[in-house]
């Protein structure tokens, strides 16, 4: 996968050099480049940002070296059969779930253009989606505001790259996340069995599999209905009889 990001501040980035995805930039699997738009500014103070037509608190940022930062992204892809994605990390986008994760994280480049201050000028989006130079999407990572979409980028390229055939360590620990399947994963225990006077759940020491994933999948279930009523909720009609009753027996207790 190829990825650019787009930012006046490219040290925010330095974690991308860290742990797995440090790892898959070195063993070829994600081809991912940092640029700055203030590169291609020709004013001599390299001036990104203006202020607001129509009045207003804080600075906008400005078109055309966000439109320049951005075709040379193109540029660079040539040979890339692909469209891109130019993801806008934005309070006002939609919200990221691991299902967009899972879309963006099948694509070849994706490139994401991080604002500062009020935004970048909204005639470089329009730009961007004319004539399909890219396909183009508002994201937000949740109901609170950043200064700015780097940190936004940075859990957002983290939920996509750990996605990608051959980035994770191990797979199959995919399988029973959070997210995954609408419901929130099982508690986990290692070793001691008893550390400063707790035990650990009894059929994990049991060797009996089949009542092992009965109980993780009980924990899920008992889980995401305490903490995550709406999870449950959307996924209540595609429960079976007994983990109804299950769920029924909690409430009981409450
Ligand atoms: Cl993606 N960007 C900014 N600046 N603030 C946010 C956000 C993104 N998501 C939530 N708040």
């Amino acid at each position: 996968m190829r990825l650019d990001v787009l930012t006046i501040f490219p040290d925010y980035l330095s974690p991308l050099d860290l742990s797995l995805i440090g790892k898959a930039r070195r063993d070829g699997h994600l081809d991912l480049r940092v640029s700055n738009p203030r590169d291609y500014t020709t004013d001599r103070h390299h001036t990104v940002d203006d202020t607001p037509y129509g009045g207003g608190a804080g600075m906008v940022m400005k078109a055309e070296p966000w439109a320049q930062a951005l075709e040379s992204t193109l540029e660079g892809s040539s040979g890339i059969g692909e469209r891109p994605v130019l993801i806008v990390p934005s309070p006002a986008g939609i919200p990221f779930t691991q299902k967009i994760a899972r879309d963006l994280a099948a694509r070849e480049h994706l490139v994401f253009a991080c604002g500062r201050y009020e935004g970048i000028d909204q005639r470089v989006v329009e730009w961007a989606a004319d004539d399909g130079r890219f396909d183009v999407e508002l994201i937000s990572i949740g109901d609170y505001v950043l200064n700015g979409g780097e940190v936004a980028a940075l859990v957002m390229i983290e939920a996509i790259a750990r996605l990608i055939p051959g980035i994770i360590g191990n797979p199959e620990s995919l399988d029973e996340e959070s997210h995954e399947d609408g419901l929130l994963e099982y508690p986990a225990y290692t070793k001691p069995a008893e550390w400063r006077g707790r035990g650990i759940p009894e059929v994990l020491l049991s060797g009996n599999h089949a009542a092992i994933a009965r109980w993780r999948y009980e924990q899920r279930l008992r889980r995401t209905s305490e903490v995550r009523p709406d999870m449950l909720e959307k996924l209540w009609d595609s429960l079976s009889k007994k983990d109804r009753d299950y769920l029924d027996s909690l409430r009981g207790r409450h």
